[in-house]
Order: C-alpha cells, then structure tokens, then sequence
C-alpha cells in the first residue's frame, strides 16, 4: 500500500464558497475534499486533506509529509506570497509537490504574482476552480514516489 498524498490547505480557504464565489466557486472546502478523494481512488491512492490558518501548522504538516506521504498538493493561499519559511520546509521534501490554486494568481493583482512557493515546486496548476485539485492529484498519482 503506497502512503497517502497529502493535500495541505492555508488560511481563509476554510471560508470556500461562503464569500467571494466570483473569484473562487460556490464549493465548500469539503466538496473539493470530495473531488480529491475520488480522484485518487480511480489511481488507488489515498488523500490526507487539512485546512489551517496557522503559518506554523501548516509547516509542521510539510514536515510530517517527508516520512508520511508519497507526494505534495498544496494550497498555500495566502502564505505563498509572503511565506519564506513554508518555501523553506518545502526545499525539504524529495517526494514531488504540486502547487495548486483555484484562481490564476498571474491574472490578478500584482502582489500575487509572486509565489514563493513555486521555487520549491514540481509543477504548479491554476485557475480552474475545484478542478485545480483534480489536476494536481491527477499529476501527484502520475509522479507519486512510494
Ligand atoms: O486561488 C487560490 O487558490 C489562492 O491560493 C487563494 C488565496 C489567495 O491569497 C491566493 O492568491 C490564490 C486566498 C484564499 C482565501 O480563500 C477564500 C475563500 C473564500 C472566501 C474568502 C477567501
């Protein structure tokens, strides 16, 4: 049995679909569980989804995800602009890490057009609403290391 992917989520996503549904869909962050968890088991995997609005969890969950998990999706949401620490825990981990955003950051403001994130990751997939995360479990199964 191989280890589960991680999905990892950062702050406010807990809010998905209660505030700005223009920007990120009328799905809650249980529907999108839903999506991920389905995904992986047409591959046979397995997913462990979290949500935190704590910088330093989320870390701890990057951590734990060295000896835990067979690949990386994650969300940093806001922490991805501005999070040299999550870019460091992230430098850490030789299992493959999928960056995965609802919105196309690039397309918005200018601040996020800056991701630390992204230095730290295999490929990064955006835009496509709660089928970001299809994607990005989509590629995790394809890359995942046992
Ligand atoms: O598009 C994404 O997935 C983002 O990671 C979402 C972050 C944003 O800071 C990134 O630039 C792009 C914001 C997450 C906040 O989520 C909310 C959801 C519903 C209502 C309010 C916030």
């Amino acid at each position: 049995m191989s280890k589960p992917i991680f999905v990892l989520n950062g702050p406010n996503l807990n809010l998905l679909g209660e505030r700005e549904p223009h920007i990120y869909g009328h799905e809650s962050l249980g529907d999108v569980e839903a999506r991920c968890v389905a995904r992986a088991k047409v591959h046979g995997m397995t997913i462990v989804f979290r949500q935190t609005n704590r910088e330093g969890e989320l870390i701890d969950w990057v951590q734990e995800a060295r000896g835990a998990a067979s690949a990386l999706v994650i969300n940093p949401a806001g922490y991805g602009h501005t999070s040299v620490a999550l870019l460091d825990a992230l430098k850490a981990l030789s299992i493959p890490i999928i960056e995965c955003h609802l919105s196309n950051p690039a397309a918005r403001e200018s601040f996020r057009r800056t991701t630390y994130v992204s230095l730290a990751a295999t490929g990064v997939v955006s835009g496509f609403g709660p089928v970001s995360y299809e994607l990005a479990v989509e590629a995790a199964c394809g890359l995942a290391t046992d």
